[in-house]
């Protein structure tokens, strides 16, 4: 029996919607990854798309939380950062990063701000300064372009890309700290569109890309970044990792296209757990 790998996910609940914890917990826990979490704040949905959503915010929570579980002795192989709601929320979750990787934790950060050269409207125009701190400390990071150039205080630059710029932009993201980072939202002509994954130590960038399809897909950003985090603690290498990943978020969006879900409600990713399982018991 192989031991138990604990990861605590730190992202807030959007109860309807499919993002965020609601993603993260069973994309990990499918692949036998155990999932304890820090919810951040409680929405009645996401932010990208509907109007009058409710939003508790559960600041105050997260030291006591942190402080109850050193009290029970809990130690954890990982921690998952994804949406974070405030500069206050990342200057405490910077806090845990250092309390947690003195303990050894990899620590991923998928930094949530943004998509299609936008910063999310509930953002103020200092957030990307206060995530870039956080990104310092994480093994890997798993932002889209918009974030990546967000975080580089760079222009937004539409695709398609060239090799050359996109590999610029991995060692510029590396250089802000992470060993590792994948870069979501790549794509060098219009008929396909994936994902880089970049190793500083090894300078070796990998290429993972499907057949593009139209339309904007709520989420799939969360359910890349989940199933990416639980095939790495599952300890596939990055670049197979990545492929997995790409697979199983295209999946999401097929089916979610072929069911014309109205896509503000998330990605039918659900389906597609039984395949990722499969793939990364394979890959063992
Ligand atoms: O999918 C990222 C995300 C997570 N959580 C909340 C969001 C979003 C993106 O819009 O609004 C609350």
């Amino acid at each position: 029996m192989k031991r138990q790998i604990r990861v605590v996910a730190i992202h807030d609940i959007s109860c309807v919607g499919k993002c965020s914890l609601t993603v993260a917990l069973p994309i990990i826990s499918a692949i036998g990854i155990e999932v304890s979490i820090i919810p951040t704040a409680v929405l009645s949905t996401h932010t990208g798309g509907f109007k009058g959503y409710t939003y508790r915010d559960l600041t105050e929570d997260i030291i006591p939380i942190i402080s109850h579980w050193d009290s029970i002795g809990i130690d954890f192989d990982a921690l998952y950062t994804g949406f974070l709601g405030s500069p206050t929320q990342l200057d405490i979750v910077s806090d845990i990063f250092d309390h947690y990787k003195e303990k050894g934790a990899f620590i991923a950060v998928d930094p949530v701000m943004g998509d299609n050269g936008k910063l999310y409207h509930i953002f103020s125009d200092d957030f990307p300064a206060g995530m870039k701190k956080l990104c310092q400390k994480a093994d890997i990071i798993i932002p889209n372009i918009t974030e990546a150039l967000l975080l580089l205080n760079e222009p937004f630059q539409e695709g398609p890309y060239t090799e050359k710029y996109i590999e610029g932009l991995l060692e510029r993201l590396a250089s802000i700290g992470p060993k590792q980072v994948v870069l979501t939202g790549v794509y060098f002509d219009n008929h396909k569109l994936g994902a880089v994954s970049y190793d500083k130590e090894t300078s070796t960038v990998n290429y993972s890309s499907a057949d593009r399809i139209e339309g904007y897909y709520h989420g799939t950003g969360d359910v890349f970044a989940s199933a990416l985090v639980a095939a790495i603690l599952s300890g596939v290498p990055l670049e197979k990792a990545t492929k997995i990943a790409v697979d199983f978020t295209v999946g999401s969006i097929y089916r979610t296209r072929e069911a014309k879900t109205d896509t503000r409600f998330g990605v039918n990713f659900e389906a597609g757990l039984p395949k990722l399982a499969e793939a990364l018991l394979k890959s063992e």
